[in-house]
């Protein structure tokens, strides 16, 4: 195990003192868009199934959002914890690769409402 995997295991207190200061309590956590790429060669059919299981949109949702991408370069699939989001990327990745698609999606940092 790496000291970055101790430093995130929910299971480690570190021993320092505790941060109160008024930026670190009120700090959300950091969330991610997924945004899936276009390409020429994925099936339309293999995305929208890629959409429904992966990012639990409805097939309604799921074939609009396919046109969008197919249409416009790139489209967004939703908003996650850094570490959520680099799953779902990890496993369209597998899942195209699986079947020999070039299929790719990547990880943008969100607009904060923070004002
Ligand atoms: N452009 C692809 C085609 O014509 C379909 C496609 C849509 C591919 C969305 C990737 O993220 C994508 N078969």
């Amino acid at each position: 195990m790496s000291s970055t995997d101790l430093d995130r295991s929910p299971h480690f207190t570190p021993n320092t003192t505790l941060d109160e200061s008024p930026e670190s309590v009120s700090k959300k956590p950091s969330l991610y868009d997924v945004i899936m790429l276009n390409d020429d060669y994925t099936p339309m059919d293999f995305v929208t199934k890629i959409l429904q299981t992966i990012f639990h949109l409805s097939e309604f949702d799921s074939q609009q959002l396919m046109m969008t991408i197919h249409t416009e370069g790139q489209g967004h699939c939703g908003t996650y914890s850094f570490d959520v989001a680099n799953t779902k990327i990890l496993e369209v990745k597998e899942a195209a690769q699986k079947e020999g698609h070039p299929l790719q999606c990547k990880l943008n940092p969100a607009e904060s409402d923070d004002e």
